[in-house]
């Protein structure tokens, strides 16, 4: 199992001087250097892994796949890229995706700019300078004026301070860092832990190889079939026919996502009609699933039952009764935590050689040499799966030391939750940028949409402090907090609160729960960046490069 956290030591020297110092070259970092040239500026990107790709690059274990389907999972800010490029499936694997990226990292001559097996450790604001200096963990510093965290929502994957771990005699594997030359469970007795998406991508082909697979599930998530196939060419055409005007409507969807949303309330139908049309987003497949009424995440009686259709056809999909009331999800609203989307997960339950465990109130307390101990039995294996997520939005921008204005530390600013103006900015590091941040649309929505949106947002406000001879930005505390009351609002509006999500920080002991991404939608929040540019930048405060704070524009 290769190791993310180290980075192969080498000589400290004098900081190189740059422009621009964007961290992570994952699609967010990849496009951002683009359009950084673009202006003319000199960038590189830091990237701790060997290569482009980011969560495509990390998450290689059996199944991986977008849930977002490829013809929309993809970039578009290029025609001809889009045009050509060929995806292979309705929902692409992680090999192609990968494939992907490292096209858009070739066909941009990207890589000469990029700095690979090279991890930031530390960003520190020199105000006298107004630059940042920013230290890998090998020792080299670099002076830039602009700081680019693209450092991925879904990058520190965690595994659970669970004892006994290093005891273990077997292979353990985490879906968010799994091994290059993969795994080949061929006659192992195999343990996955957890069954949020990546597990529920991974069991399925995990149980046909597999001798024996135990699958020890703590709170059991609603899954929709994807319905993945080969691409359609017929819906090939109709996309590349007009992509420009399909992705400029997605563009404005509450996800990103272009589909059909039904403006009707559920509750306002007929039984009959409501069991129609979930039986029509069920065989359709994907997530389009929650569009099938418009009220499913804010109004309780809707979203019970769209719960209640997904329950059922766990029931009719399982053989075993019990093992389908275990799969059964009824501690959370559906769609409050990531709906997922498989291929075949709940058949897969049919299996002789699989088995469900409930660890729900007998949670599993220890590692053993030979397995894993519940508080109720133990259980031999001979490899054990973590899927057990990430330390999410924030877990890895708090990772690096980044200290702003007067030494501030970030970790300590944001100790009882993420702070952010639009999750661009956050008050008191200026010139420091966050790409798809916490208090931005983000993980609820098509991500490369989003990516686009802020990065182009981003390079029209440095085209614009260029044009205006000014060299620093940084988000007013006043526009911060109005910011921070309004996503939070927006989400007490919904459903979503009540789901222990990763949303929610919850999955991760004793980090703050606080709805961290903005639930207004994906056209609402990019109205809402363009009518700030429009009124110049209003709740940044932007300076000339040596302009004391007290005499800078506002
Ligand atoms: P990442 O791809 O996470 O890239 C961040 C990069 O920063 C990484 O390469 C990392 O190594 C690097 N990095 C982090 N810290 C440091 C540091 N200190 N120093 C140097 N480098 C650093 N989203 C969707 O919209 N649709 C999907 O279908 C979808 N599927 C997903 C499937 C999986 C398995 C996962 C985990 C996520 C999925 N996502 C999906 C979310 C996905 O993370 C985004 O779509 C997108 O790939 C994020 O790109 P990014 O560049 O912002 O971040
Ligand atoms: O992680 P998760 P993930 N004992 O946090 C369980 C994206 N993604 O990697 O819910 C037992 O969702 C935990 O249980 P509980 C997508 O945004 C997309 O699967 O905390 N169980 C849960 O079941 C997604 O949401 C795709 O009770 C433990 C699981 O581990 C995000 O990435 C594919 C435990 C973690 O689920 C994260 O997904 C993959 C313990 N001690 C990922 N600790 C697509 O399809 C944790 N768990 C696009």
């Amino acid at each position: 199992m290769s190791d993310p956290h180290e980075t192969p030591a080498a000589q400290a020297g004098p900081p190189e001087t740059l422009d621009a110092v964007i961290v992570g070259a994952g699609f967010a970092g990849l496009y951002m250097l683009h359009r950084l040239r673009g202006l003319g500026l000199s960038a590189r990107i830091l990237e701790a892994a060997d290569g482009v790709g980011g969560t495509w690059y990390w998450n290689r274990y059996p199944g991986a796949r977008c849930d977002v389907e490829s013809m929309q999972y993809s970039f578009s800010f290029d025609e001809a890229l889009q045009q050509e490029w060929k995806w292979s499936e309705r929902f692409a694997a992680q090999p192609e995706i990968l494939a992907y990226a490292n096209h858009v990292a070739d066909r941009y001559d990207l890589r000469r700019d990029i700095r690979f097996n090279t991890r930031v450790a530390a960003a520190h604001y020199d105000e006298a300078a107004g630059r940042w200096l920013v230290r890998t963990e090998r020792g080299e510093a670099i002076s830039a004026r602009f700081c680019i965290m693209a450092t991925g929502c879904l990058s520190a994957a965690r595994v659970p301070d669970i004892p006994g771990l290093e005891t273990f005699r077997g292979t353990w594997y985490h879906t968010g860092f799994w091994p290059h030359e993969g795994v080949d469970f061929t006659g192992r007795r195999v343990a996955v832990i957890g069954t949020g998406s990546s597990a529920i991508q991974a069991i399925p082909v995990i149980a046909e190889q597999a001798a024996e697979l135990l699958v020890f599930q703590r709170t059991p998530n609603f899954s929709i079939p994807s319905r993945n196939a080969p691409m359609d060419a017929e819906y090939e055409r109709w996309w590349k026919s007009d992509y420009a005007a399909h992705r400029q409507k997605a563009r404005q969807m509450r996800t990103g996502i272009l589909y059909n949303i039904d403006q009707r309330s559920a509750m306002e139908v007929t039984e009959e009609e409501r069991q129609r049309v979930y039986e029509e987003r069920w065989a359709a497949g994907g997530t389009a699933f929650m569009g099938a009424f418009v009220d499913l995440l804010t109004n309780q009686a809707s979203n019970d039952t769209a719960a209640e259709f997904v329950r059922a056809r766990i029931r009719a999909t399982v053989k075993d009764p019990a093992t389908a009331e275990i799969l059964s999800p009824r501690n959370h609203p559906i769609g409050t935590k990531r709906i997922c989307v498989d291929s075949h997960y709940y058949e897969t339950f049919n299996r002789d050689n699989v088995r469900l465990i409930d660890v729900s109130r007998a949670p599993i307390e220890a590692i053993t040499e030979t397995g894993l101990r519940t508080r109720e039995a133990a259980y031999e294996v001979d490899s054990i799966v973590f899927a057990t997520g990430f330390d999410a939005m924030t877990g890895t921008l708090l990772k690096i030391d980044i200290r702003g204005r007067g030494g501030e530390s970030l970790a300590a600013k944001w100790a009882a939750g993420p702070r952010t103006y639009l999750g661009l900015m956050s008050a008191g590091f200026p010139n420091l940028f966050m790409i798809t941040g916490p208090g931005s649309p983000s993980v609820l929505s098509n991500m490369i949409v989003s990516i686009e949106q802020h990065v182009d947002w981003l390079t029209g406000c440095l085209a614009h402090m260029r044009a205006r001879g000014l060299a620093r930005i940084e988000a007013t505390r006043e526009a911060e907090d109005r910011w921070v009351d309004h996503v939070n609002e927006v989400a007490h509006r919904t459903l979503y609160p009540q789901a222990n999500s990763w949303y929610m920080g919850a999955n991760v002991p004793g980090k703050p729960r606080v709805f961290m991404p903005y639930v207004g939608g994906v056209g609402t929040y990019r109205q809402i960046c363009d009518e700030v540019a429009a009124k110049g930048y209003e709740g940044f405060r932007l300076a000339p490069a040596e302009a004391p704070a007290s005499v800078a524009a506002e």
